[in-house]
């Protein structure tokens, strides 16, 4: 049976859903324009008003805004409210330039909140489930967003944050915790833990997991539900909008249903700024209706995926988007070819390695080199020659006939590679660091 947290909006008429997002947008746009006079004077270089703006076929008139904005306006450049009426900040993790920093009011929080109920709700979750959180807390969005979706709803809530990984185990065996949160980098890890200490899906109470903050693929769903028993479902967000549940997944497993009443979603051409037609794939871009703090107003995410709104089995009529299969900003160009990490993890997938893999670029005489390391299973572990240069082989054209680039295949050995916590870093690009 089909669960939901507020069926009512959820599965809405179309008509409902837009009679609310022209109404809101109205109000959000004279909110931001009398209130953040960063967004104002980008509106008004592009000539737009308030009055500009009477539905959501107007949203194209609006200026984008993008990173560079937020860290130009670090800290409180893009504020819409008195700092006094703010209750908590989050932040991005900040590799590269100024951390972004995000506000909420007591509202905004409690939004967020509906939000991250809903897609624990679509994972069928109700008040006799037990929760564990095993993503970040702390600045990161991921434990705190769904811990306050997960108590709204009623489950009772493990705030275990993420590491310790056998205390994680422990938990989940002694309290019978029923749905696991956390990245599915560190999903994957829990399950290979709890596989060599000899447990089977029966001896896990789990029935199902809610992951996301980073791109998986659908070969990393299918070996973590098997490992594991569960239903594993997708959910995605960032900070700057809130955090996780900007949408997520329902029974279907088949895209992430937007959150419509408090987001406007557009795909764009990254190059053009152009708008796509629904099905093409692009760069996302939100309208945030709803948040007081820190309202942004088509922020480009450069998350890269396409929308649906053809009809879902689940009955929610919010629209979907598929799976982010990268960013612009993850994207490789090696040798002028476009590589996307998540390409080589379905290869290696389908071929049955695990999802610990690396990916070296770097540049020697002036080309580039694109090294792959793989780390095997015990069972293929060997040191016998002619089976690890099949394998390599086997390996390399697989990935050359995905990519249309050959790289360098380094077989490693079982717990090579670090384990990740939280996001997995599965890139190293040395030409960046080396200029
Ligand atoms: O990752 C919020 C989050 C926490 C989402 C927990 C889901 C679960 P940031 O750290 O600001 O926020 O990173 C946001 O992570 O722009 C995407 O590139 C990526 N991302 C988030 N969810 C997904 C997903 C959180 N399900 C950035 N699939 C986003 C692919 C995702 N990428």
């Amino acid at each position: 049976m089909e669960r939901y947290f507020q069926k009512d909006i959820e599965c809405a008429p179309r008509e409902v859903i837009r009679d609310i997002q022209n109404k809101k947008l109205v109000e959000q746009v004279r909110h931001v324009w009398d209130h953040v006079p960063y967004y104002r004077a980008l509106m008004e270089k592009k000539g737009v008003t308030p009055e500009d703006i009477r539905s959501i076929d107007d949203l194209y008139k609006l200026p984008f805004i993008a990173k560079a904005d937020l860290r130009e306006s670090y800290p409180y450049g893009l504020l819409g409210v008195p700092l006094r009426d703010c209750v908590r900040i989050h932040s991005t993790s900040g590799t590269t330039g100024k951390r972004v920093v995000a506000f909420y009011t007591k509202g905004d929080l409690d939004l967020w909140s509906d939000c991250c109920a809903r897609a624990i709700a679509a994972a069928g979750g109700t008040e006799e489930d037990v929760c564990q959180i095993s993503y970040g807390y702390g600045l990161f969005t991921g434990g705190m967003g769904l811990h306050g979706g997960s108590e709204k709803l009623g489950c009772l809530t493990i705030p275990t944050s993420s590491g310790n990984t056998e205390r994680q185990i422990m938990f989940i065996q002694d309290l019978k915790t029923t749905i696991l949160c956390c990245t599915p980098s560190y999903a994957a890890y829990l399950a290979e833990t709890m596989k060599e200490m000899g447990l089977t899906p029966e001896d896990i109470p789990l029935k199902a997991g809610i992951f996301g903050a980073e791109a998986w693929t659908e070969e990393m769903r299918h070996s973590i539900e098997e490992t594991l028993g569960i239903k594993a479902y997708d959910i995605y967000g960032l900070t700057e909008l809130s955090g996780p549940g900007v949408a997520y997944e329902c029974s279907a497993q088949d895209g992430m249903h937007i959150n419509e009443d408090h987001f406007i979603a557009e795909i764009i051409d990254p190059k053009t700024g152009e708008v796509l037609p629904e099905g093409a794939e692009g760069e996302l871009v939100f309208t945030s209706l709803d948040k007081k703090a820190f309202p942004l107003l088509r922020y480009r995410t450069r998350d890269i995926c396409s929308l649906t709104r053809e009809r879902c089995s689940c009955g929610r009529t919010f629209v979907r988007m598929q799976k982010p299969k990268g960013r612009t900003d993850d994207m490789l160009i090696i040798r002028g070819v476009n590589v996307f990490p998540s390409q080589i993890e379905t290869v290696l997938m389908q071929l049955g390695y695990p999802a610990n893999y690396q990916i070296v670029v770097d540049r020697v005489n002036n080309t580039d080199t694109f090294d792959v390391l793989v780390e095997m299973t015990p069972e293929m572990f060997t040191d016998d020659m002619v089976e690890v240069t099949r394998r390599r082989k086997e390996l390399g054209d697989a990935l050359k006939s995905m990519l249309g680039i050959r790289a360098n295949i380094r077989l490693v050995a079982p717990k090579t590679i670090t384990r990740s916590e939280g996001k997995a870093v599965r890139v190293i690009d040395r030409r960046k660091l080396n200029g």
